[in-house]
């Protein structure tokens, strides 16, 4: 027993580690030159999902914090100028691949030197606690399928329904695949026609030695 649960310890620790978080960083947020979160902790192979939300703005990498210019590293991270929208904002993805601080600025006007529009990401080893952890974002993955409503009780249903079903965002749930169903159905078919021939054989060897 306490095998079994070393075991299960050992495979959640390793998907745990496995797991890399997406944050979110706001651009642009209530009209300010600001990127909110302006510092935040985060792993390696972590992503940072900016998103766009009013104002002209974009991301560069810098090597400094505060200062204005960009990153001398070849694979430093860049944005377009992006129009801001709150309603469906443009967005751009950064992957910490390397452990250290991660500064950005705007380059847009004097966004960076005189609103200071500049932060920082503190990106810690993979798998390392984050003592200051951002913002969550939704994971860029197949949303998992929605739960169904939660059957109703003994006790008279007077809780209003929209606390329970305001689930999250359906903006990637579109791109699920549907389509491999043909193929399945054409391995059962060739499953089928598999074991009927064992099947023929081994009606031809029975008979065979009867
Ligand atoms: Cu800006």
């Amino acid at each position: 027993m306490i095998k079994h649960l070393s075991v299960v310890a050992l495979i959640a620790s390793l998907f745990t580690f496995a797991n890399s978080e997406n944050w979110s960083v706001k651009v642009g947020d209530a009209g300010k030159n600001a990127f909110t979160p302006a510092t935040f902790d985060a792993n390696v192979g972590d992503t940072v999902t900016f998103s766009f939300v009013g104002g002209n703005h974009d991301v560069f990498q810098a090597d400094a914090f505060g200062k204005c210019v960009k990153s001398a590293l070849p694979d430093a991270f860049t944005t377009p100028i992006n129009a801001g929208n709150a309603a469906a904002p443009p967005t751009a993805v950064w992957t910490l691949a390397k452990e250290g601080p991660a500064y950005y600025y705007c380059t847009v006007a004097d966004h960076c030197a005189t609103d200071q529009m500049y932060a920082k990401i503190n990106v810690l080893a993979a798998g390392k606690a984050l003592t200051a952890p951002g913002v969550k974002a939704p994971a860029e993955q197949p949303k998992a399928p929605p739960q169904p409503a939660a059957p109703a009780d003994d006790l008279p249903n007077t809780t209003p329904k929209s606390t329970t079903s305001s689930a999250s965002s359906p903006t990637a749930a579109a791109s699920a695949p549907a389509t491999p169903k043909a193929a399945s159905s054409a391995v059962r078919i060739d499953n089928q026609i598999s074991i009927a021939v064992l099947g023929g054989d081994l009606l031809s060897l029975t008979s065979y030695f009867l």
